[in-house]
């Protein structure tokens, strides 16, 4: 077995502790946490590494908040998330893709004073062919820290820029788990071996352009005709040889996210025909991506707003979805408004 790289070995833990002793204010409330949601994650990569073999794959006999189908692994995710990340008590309330309603924390100390969001198996499609799913978490504060009260559906539909933590788990070709406070991305490696998440790359940077995009394209003809504009675009043939981009697409957003925070591009989720708001959910998905994009040096927009700066008005509410370079966006953005001089 190859060995690891030994200049850097640090684990989560002793990542967190080592920010957390930079911060002599800090209570540690915030160190557990992260290490709470570490926790999971492992309990969860453990079983999805087993699926299969345990029986977790398929349906479920429930559908969600959202008409979609539940599969036996979303329900599990879900639960192995809500117990772990209750159990510091420092959280007051917590909001989930599968959970209709808010989830106030039973354990939680009268000063708890964060909110945690979740989708807790990003990519359901994928789950019972073995391609890569995903985890995607943000952390806030409440809105008023000091109250002793219980969370609020207000604490939970905060602007994505006040997020204080943003953080995916991807269970892919092996674990990866990438985290920001607000002081760019790191990224951490699970070694089963070792039961440790080990810190692979540090302040990660995304290319300011890339060569792919990354988008459903089976729902061209559903799109707006600047949404196609864009796409023939990417696809003709330069004579710089900067085009045609390369289509990458796996359908599970975190991992078409990651892939593009590494190698630079786009991805797209717009709203169509059938779903004038878009696919995903501002709240739980597109908040804690877009400020790990941004925090990898990324853009991340609706196509004319901010992702972090909108004001989500439900927990569920839905949102298109540009990131990646911000060469790329930005140039998306331009066909967006119909100022783009390519003519097909
Ligand atoms: P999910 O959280 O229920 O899995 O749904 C969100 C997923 C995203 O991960 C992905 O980008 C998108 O749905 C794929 O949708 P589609 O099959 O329409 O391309
Ligand atoms: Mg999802």
């Amino acid at each position: 077995m190859p060995f690891l790289q030994t200049t850097k070995l640090k684990t989560i833990s002793q990542h967190i502790n080592e920010a957390q002793n930079m911060h002599p204010e800090a209570t540690g409330e915030f160190t557990s946490i992260l290490n709470d949601l570490a926790f999971a994650v492992r309990i969860i990569s453990r079983d999805v590494r087993r699926a299969g073999l345990n029986d977790i794959l398929g349906l479920t006999k429930d559908t969600n908040y959202h008409g979609e189908q539940v599969r036996k692994l979303d329900t599990y995710a879900n639960d192995v998330i809500k117990s772990s990340m209750k159990r510091s008590g420092h959280i007051c309330i917590m909001a989930s893709e599968e959970d209709d309603d808010i989830i106030l924390n039973p354990v939680q100390n009268k000063k708890a004073k964060y909110v945690f969001v979740f989708d807790p198996l990003d990519g359901s499609s994928n789950i019972d062919v073995n391609v890569t799913i995903g985890t995607i978490f943000g952390l806030y504060k409440r809105i008023d820290p000091n109250s002793e009260d219980p969370g609020t559906i207000d604490d939970v539909i905060q602007e994505g820029y006040k997020q204080v933590a943003a953080s995916y788990a991807l269970f892919g070709s092996s674990t990866i788990f990438a985290y920001t406070t607000g002081q760019g991305v790191d990224f951490f490696t699970y070694d089963p071996t070792l039961g440790e998440f080990i810190l692979t790359k540090e302040n990660v940077r995304m290319p300011t352009k890339g060569k792919s995009y990354s988008a459903n394209e089976g729902y061209y003809n559903k799109w707006s005709k600047e949404m196609q504009q864009y796409i023939d675009y990417l696809k003709t043939i330069a004579s710089d040889k900067s085009r045609p981009y390369s289509l990458r697409y796996i359908g599970t957003a975190v991992a078409d996210v990651h892939r593009t925070i590494l190698n630079g591009g786009i991805f797209i989720y717009p709203s169509d025909s059938s779903m004038p708001k878009g696919k995903l959910r501002i709240v739980y998905e597109a908040n804690a991506l877009a400020m790990l994009i941004e925090q990898a040096g990324g853009r991340a927009t609706d196509g004319t707003r901010r992702i972090l700066d909108i004001k989500p008005e439900a927990i569920h509410q839905r949102t298109p979805l540009f990131a990646g370079s911000v060469e790329d966006v930005l140039e998306c953005e331009q066909f967006l408004r119909g100022e783009h001089p390519f003519q097909k």
